[in-house]
């Protein structure tokens, strides 16, 4: 049985639900595609999130990283096609506004996604659910763990599927928001079709 590790994030913002928490959490100790599931759910905080995903990483040895976030306002699910060495956005949950910094000096500009990104969008498309690449993943916190994953599977000589999906809002976070949103039950689907692409 290969192992996989999947990560989601905390509530942040002005979103006091993170949908990527919960599917995280739902799939803890599952088993899909020949994969055992260990989900973990990532704080929102420059100072520590990417550490905590190479803790796991490091602790685990899994065989794939998939990390999950919510991209409120975004109508489809949309695998990332690439990770880049910048800090940019709001203030996160600590207080701590980014600044356009490097991610790592001396790291290189960008990693690509080592995820199967383009069939998990043929499958989830196949499957009648919207889905489509995304060519950035901004320079908040979901680039930066999909960065610090890839950047220490590259650093380390080890090649591994790792990368990033974003995910719409669920109507529970939508509900007041007037956004594009899907059912949690959905979102979970998608989750999973997209588990099932991974060699
Ligand atoms: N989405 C944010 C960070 C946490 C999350 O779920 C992002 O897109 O960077």
């Amino acid at each position: 049985m290969k192992k996989l590790l999947l990560t989601g994030f905390e509530p942040f913002l002005d979103n006091p639900i993170n949908p990527t928490a919960d599917i995280t959490t739902e799939l803890d100790g599952n088993e899909i595609n020949n994969y055992q599931i260990i989900g973990r759910v990532l704080s929102v905080d420059f100072q520590k999130s990417g550490t905590e995903l190479i803790k796991q990483i490091e602790k685990h040895d899994p065989d794939a990283v998939v990390s999950l976030g919510l991209a409120a306002g975004r109508s489809c699910i949309t695998p990332e096609r690439i990770a880049i060495n910048c800090n940019d956005g709001p203030t996160d949950n600590k207080g701590h506004q980014p600044n356009g910094e490097k991610i790592f000096t001396g790291g290189q500009d960008g990693y690509f996604s080592t995820l199967p990104i383009a069939k998990m969008v043929n499958k989830l498309q196949e499957e009648k659910l919207p889905a489509k690449i995304s060519n950035t993943a901004g320079a908040y916190l979901c680039n930066n763990v999909m960065y610090h994953a890839l950047h220490y599977f590259k650093q380390n000589g080890i090649e591994r599927q790792a990368g990033f999906i974003h995910v719409p809002a669920s109507h529970a976070l939508a509900v007041e928001k007037n956004m594009p949103s899907w059912s949690q039950e959905d979102l979970l689907r998608a989750v999973k079709i997209a588990i099932a692409c991974l060699s």
